[in-house]
């Protein structure tokens, strides 16, 4: 059967209606495509930016060198002012390089970085260091104690005590502490006095003990230098002296005024003493001799010199 006349139009409006339909969503799906493809685009151009971005941050310069190297046929321009290699040791070294120091862009893509790792361990201790600059002086010491109170106790004998020299480390710590007697001159721990009279040995020997002294008795070279040096000014030129030195006792045995041998150092001019016509047994510094020792006979009558221990005042 044929269809009306009057069904034609109505089927003919109802495919139009579905052909506009069907153009407009072509078209709507066509531009829906071409702003996705757009949309694609713009999005992949905005993530390489910050990825060359991060890699600048991270690695500086080295990116570049990165992308030249992912091409092993090492077909970059060649750096005047770097060593010549081939693409495949290029390639290796860029790659460690990457590895090491900066990181290729497929590893920023591997999620946020790792916590802080554990602290290492103390280093070894350090060389010494370079000595320091000298300190300041000190501050000044405490004053020392009188001299009558150091060192060990002395004792200063008498004239007439028992007549031994003190030995060696019990002297008085200094001699500005002691005294001599009017009319006689200190030397060290002595005290000497010149006569101005003259007399023979016995009887010199006699006055001195009667001052409390006894003959002079230089036993070492400081003193006999001392006496000699003090007779030059006070007696007159020429002029000899007794000290209390004799072999009166024994012959030839020659014994100081306090009992003790002569012993060790002399002053005898030489060849004496000589005891000439066996007369002589006495000591004296004589003139004619330089004031060297001599023996003399006993019974001359000539200056002499006394001696005395000097004293705590
Ligand atoms: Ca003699
Ligand atoms: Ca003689």
């Amino acid at each position: 059967m044929l269809p009306s006349k009057h069904s034609a139009p109505k089927y003919g409006w109802f495919t139009t209606v579905v052909a506009m339909a069907a153009c407009v969503l072509s078209i709507v799906t066509m531009v829906t495509l071409v702003v996705v493809v757009l949309e694609v685009r713009n999005l992949r151009s905005e993530l390489e930016t910050k990825l060359r971005h991060k890699e600048a941050v991270l690695g500086g310069g080295d990116f570049t060198e990165f992308q030249d190297a992912k091409r092993p046929d090492g077909d970059t321009e060649a750096d005047p002012g770097k060593e010549s290699l081939t693409g495949k040791e290029n390639y290796h070294r860029s790659k460690r390089s990457a590895n090491s120091v900066t990181m290729p862009i497929g590893s920023c893509l591997q999620g946020l970085p790792g916590p802080p790792g554990v602290p290492g361990r103390d280093g070894l201790p350090g060389r010494d260091g370079q000595p320091g600059a000298a300190g300041s002086p000190g501050r000044d010491g405490q004053p020392g104690r009188d001299g009558r109170d150091a060192g060990q106790p002395c004792t200063v004998s008498s004239p007439g005590g028992d007549g031994r020299d003190r030995q060696p480390g019990t002297a008085c710590p200094g001699h500005g502490n002691l005294t001599c007697p009017s009319g006689y001159v200190k030397f060290q721990d002595r005290c000497f006095k010149f006569s101005s009279d003259k007399q023979n040995y016995v009887d010199a020997r006699s006055a001195c003990q009667a001052a409390g002294a006894r003959l002079a008795m230089p036993k070492d070279q400081a003193t006999n230098d001392f006496l000699l040096a003090n007779q030059l000014t006070r007696y007159p030129s020429g002029s000899s002296a007794w000290f209390g030195l004799t072999d009166l006792a024994q012959e030839g045995t020659w014994v100081w005024e306090d009992g003790t041998p002569l012993t060790g150092w002399s002053y005898w001019y030489p060849g004496r003493p000589d005891d000439y016509q066996s007369a002589e047994d006495c000591g004296e510094w004589e003139a004619g001799y330089g004031y060297r020792w001599n023996d003399n006979p006993c019974y001359v009558s000539q200056y002499y010199v006394c001696e005395a221990s000097a004293a705590v005042p």
